[in-house]
């Protein structure tokens, strides 16, 4: 088995623009999955409406393609009454963090061990390139032609409020990086957040003065670091993940695992980001 064998290749070339961010953290996630031997028959993805959501029918796994908004309670309910599977949820920012918002906010409270995969490209993708609650204040989209004047959701922030759950960024030039962060989200046994910076060039990265998807990427890496060892929160540029301790990261009902995975306060960084 490769990670190819994850792929519907018959399908190719996939929907997405050329250039376009999404493919390469399926690519990421086909590797994990390959590694952790994940198949059909012990995964299901859940994807929520947008061009990121398209991802589901080009895997070979059992898929749910939910209403826009929704994959976290589907993936929730999911993973109640059929708790051996993994569940992971591929969806973008305006999915998660406008419309799912407030699913967001009862999800990580509840602390369900599912795997969320946010492609964050900082506008809506699939409607034409939209402000979403993402978009950086101040950035010209479709739908805010003199500048968005709206603070953008701190995902980390809300991620974070709660002790137990795991929080990771990275971006998806920073290969390795976005890989380890989807091995240990998809390990970790509680509610997991992957916050995946990634260029939607179509829809947003021409219009804010990006020539190429090329140059988005190299953008990433001329701003993106690996954060500190012993950081116990990530700044707006810096790659790793953040922790619940083991006593605290169990959901209700389940032990807590032995071993030594950091603390809060001790998160680790990204190493290994290219
Ligand atoms: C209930 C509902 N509201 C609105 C829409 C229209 N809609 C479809 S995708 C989308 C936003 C997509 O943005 P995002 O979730 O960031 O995904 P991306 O396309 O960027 O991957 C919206 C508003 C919808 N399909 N359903
Ligand atoms: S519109 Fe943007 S997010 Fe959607 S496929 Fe094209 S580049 Fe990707
Ligand atoms: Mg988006």
């Amino acid at each position: 088995m490769g990670f190819k064998d994850k792929l519907k290749e018959e399908l190719f070339p996939t929907i997405w623009c050329p250039g376009c961010g999404i493919g390469l953290i399926m690519t990421q996630l086909s590797l994990v999955m390959d590694d952790l031997g994940l198949d059909e028959g012990n995964t299901v993805l859940v994807t929520g409406i947008g061009c990121t959501g398209r991802m589901g029918g080009y895997m070979h796994f059992d898929a749910v393609y939910t209403l826009h908004g929704r994959t976290l309670p589907v993936a929730e309910a999911i993973k109640t009454v059929r708790p051996e599977l993994k569940v992971i949820v591929v969806s973008g920012d305006g999915d998660q963090a406008s419309i799912g918002g407030n699913h967001l906010l009862h999800t990580i409270r509840r602390n369900p061990d599912i795997t969320v995969l946010c492609n964050n490209n900082e506008i809506y993708g699939l409607t034409g390139g939209q402000a979403g609650p993402t978009t950086p204040q101040g950035t010209k989209t479709v739908s805010s032609p003199a500048g968005t004047t709206t603070t953008p959701v701190n995902l980390q922030g809300l991620v974070n409020t709660s002790p137990h759950a795991f929080y990771a960024k990275t971006t998806v030039y920073h290969q390795g990086a976005l890989r380890k962060a989807i091995r240990e989200a998809i390990a970790w046994p509680g509610f997991a957040f992957v916050d995946i910076t990634s260029q939607c060039i179509e829809n947003n990265g021409r219009r804010i003065g990006f020539p190429s998807a090329n140059e988005m990427l190299m953008h990433y890496k001329r701003e993106f670091r690996p954060a500190p060892p012993g950081s116990s929160a990530l700044e707006s540029h810096q790659l790793g993940i953040v922790r619940g301790t083991p006593e605290e990261r169990a959901p209700a009902g389940v032990a807590a695992p032995s071993g030594g995975s950091p603390s809060r306060g001790e998160a680790g960084s990204g190493e290994g980001e290219e």
